[in-house]
């Protein structure tokens, strides 16, 4: 689904700011029908949960209704006008008037709605939209609701961030001409000193199509016509991780010599590529530093923020990170984008996180149920993780950043029923993007001699927690249960790279000891983890778990959150920061000891 922008045939106001807001039962019956009953109001983009002081607001399960009023431009006759939520988490219902215009499932993936025939242009509408936090057993990422004793409602889930919902992202009315670009797709290639743009281009009606490839100057550097076609740009400047350059591909529908809709997308040329025990960008080795990582910032829980988004990107840089994967769950797009004019590299999750009943047996790793099955993920959570991965890939296919998707994180791959439940997902992920590798979290008891899906896999990506919640406070154990894990998985003969290995740690605590929680054990235990990484040779990268603390659900692990952070939650470097920065300055995208 392509971004909403202007451009000389489309306009675009944003619907941020402040929205009458309540829960369901502390609003009228069908909030849609009169201005919302509540004296409560939300900020958009936001989660609503850390807002307000209630309890009743931060733990309801179910809908929360918001509400605002929008006048269309005067001058949008006779054009189309849409209304593009870039999410409503997990499920969101929308209203013009008292009319349902739009219902989607998922949270953290675009949806639209085509309202020209209940608005007229100059005139003002009410706009209602409905947000449901629950999750269920068919709902990505996957949960529980239960009824207490007192016939309050109860989410549970299977993961252990915060369940944080709300209007996160920006809320949009555009406008678009009648015939117009309805989808683009780019994938690109390197020829010698030139760069090759396979595009695909599908419009709303049968019509021409012109396009034409732009350098950053602006000059006109390849064009073609049809809705499909390849162009060549000689003496190509690639993207390249730490030096992105992005191309504008200016694409037209034509009536005659009229221009009726133009979109411009942006492009980088670059190339991805599994070989052997590699995995190469642009055709050279690129070694993976950086972070698993979380939206999430206080008061605004999931919301998006252009200051941390700038701020993050900037620690991540300071700290020598070149990748980060988008744990767990899509980010938002201002993110990729981000990530695409700044040369970071992004491994691209889906919110299929929690598909996995064992871990609920704790450390025996036994399922008090299993996990796939009728009764608990079935056919209809499969579908609707297929249906996620056509909305995630049919949103980030063109960023060059996304270099791998990631399927899910943690499942139970070791489990019966494995199998069947990915090897469909991962077929489609396939037939729907054939240019990016594939990859899934394997979680600790999904071992190299009892994983199931690993051979349908392109990057074995481990998480791994040794010397905390085993071997707790014990480097040396577990530094030798580490290196037998990963020498396993290596050995099957793909690239493995650690994409969780992590500590909390309380700020201010120190330690002579290996004591856990201390900011010197969360620095000991990651030179631990790196001795091993250096010594495997199938090795890709490390993401460290987690770039900074972040809000949890209520637990008994849990003070105030995960704080395996290498940054607060409001981003002071503890200890390891400095740990991690003297190693990761120095390795320039390649792995320890390798040469470049
Ligand atoms: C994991 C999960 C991650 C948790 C982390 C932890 O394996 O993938 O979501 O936050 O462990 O800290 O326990």
């Amino acid at each position: 689904m392509l971004k909403p922008r202007p451009t000389p045939t489309r306009e675009l106001v944003n619907l941020d700011g402040l929205w009458r807001f309540g829960v369901a039962g502390r609003v009228q019956d069908e909030p849609w029908t009169g201005r919302l009953e509540t004296p409560l109001e939300a900020p958009v983009p936001a989660s609503y949960n850390d807002l307000f002081t209630d309890p009743a607001i931060r733990d309801h399960v179910g809908w929360a209704w918001y509400q605002r009023q929008v006048r269309v431009p005067r001058g949008w006759d006779g054009e189309r006008v849409l209304l593009r939520f870039d999410a409503a988490t997990h499920a969101g219902r929308v209203y013009v008037d008292d009319r349902l215009v739009a219902e989607h499932v998922g949270g953290y993936t675009p949806f639209e709605a085509d309202i020209t025939d209940v608005v007229s242009a100059g005139q003002e509408f009410r706009l209602t939209v409905g947000v449901s936090n629950e999750l269920t057993n068919v709902t990505i990422p996957p949960g529980k609701i239960t009824v207490d004793q007192f016939g309050t409602r109860k989410q549970t889930y299977l993961h252990d961030f915060y369940n944080y919902a709300g209007l996160a992202r920006s809320v949009w009315l555009y406008s678009r001409p009648a015939t117009h670009v309805e989808d683009v797709t780019i994938r690109t290639g390197v020829d010698g000193s030139a760069g090759t743009v396979d595009y695909a281009v599908r419009t709303s009606a049968a019509a021409d199509v012109r396009v034409r490839a732009l350098d950053e100057t602006g000059a006109e550097v390849g064009s073609g016509t049809g809705a499909e076609g390849t162009l060549r740009i000689d003496g190509v400047t690639l993207w390249r991780p730490g030096a992105a350059y992005l191309y504008d591909l200016v694409v037209e529908v034509l009536d005659g010599d009229t221009v009726v809709d133009s979109y411009t997308e942006p492009f980088g040329v670059r190339t991805v590529e599994v070989r052997g025990t590699e995995f190469l960008i642009n055709g050279e080795p690129f070694y993976f530093t950086g972070f698993g990582k979380h939206e999430d910032t206080p008061v605004r829980g999931k919301g998006h923020d252009d200051a941390y988004l700038v701020h993050d990107f900037q620690l991540m840089e300071w700290i020598g990170a070149n990748s980060f994967r988008t744990a767990h769950y899509p980010y938002a797009e201002e993110v990729l984008e981000f990530a695409d004019r700044h040369g970071i590299v992004v491994i691209d999750e889906t919110a299929a996180v929690g598909i996995n009943l064992a871990v609920q047996g704790g450390l025996t790793g036994l399922a008090p149920e299993p996990t796939f099955s009728p009764e608990t993920f079935n056919d209809e959570t499969r579908a609707a993780h297929a249906q996620h991965l056509r909305e995630l890939i049919a949103r980030d296919k063109n960023h060059p950043s996304v270099v791998m998707w990631c399927i899910a994180n943690e499942p139970s791959s070791n489990e019966e029923g494995a199998r069947e439940y990915f090897e469909p997902l991962i077929r489609l992920t396939r037939e729907l993007d054939p240019t990016r590798p594939l990859t899934s979290t394997a979680v600790m008891f999904a071992r190299a001699d009892n994983d199931l899906i690993a051979d349908l896999l392109d990057v074995l990506s481990i998480n791994r927690y040794f010397g905390w919640y085993v071997a707790t406070g014990d480097l040396a154990t577990a530094e030798t249960y580490l290196e037998g894990d990963l020498r396993a998985w290596a050995a099957l003969g793909k690239p493995v790279m650690m994409a969780e290995y992590g500590a909390d740690t309380m700020p201010g605590l120190h330690s002579v000891w290996d004591q856990p929680w201390s900011e010197e054990y969360q620095a000991s235990y990651l030179e631990m983890n790196h001795r091993v990484f250096d010594r495997v040779e199938a090795f890709v990268g490390e993401h460290v778990w987690n770039f900074a603390d972040f809000q949890t659900s209520n637990g008994i692990h849990r003070v105030d959150g995960n704080k395996k952070g290498v940054f607060t939650r409001d981003r002071k470097p503890k200890t390891a920061a400095h740990t991690l920065r003297s190693r990761w300055r120095g390795l320039q995208n390649r792995k320890p000891g390798t040469a470049g």
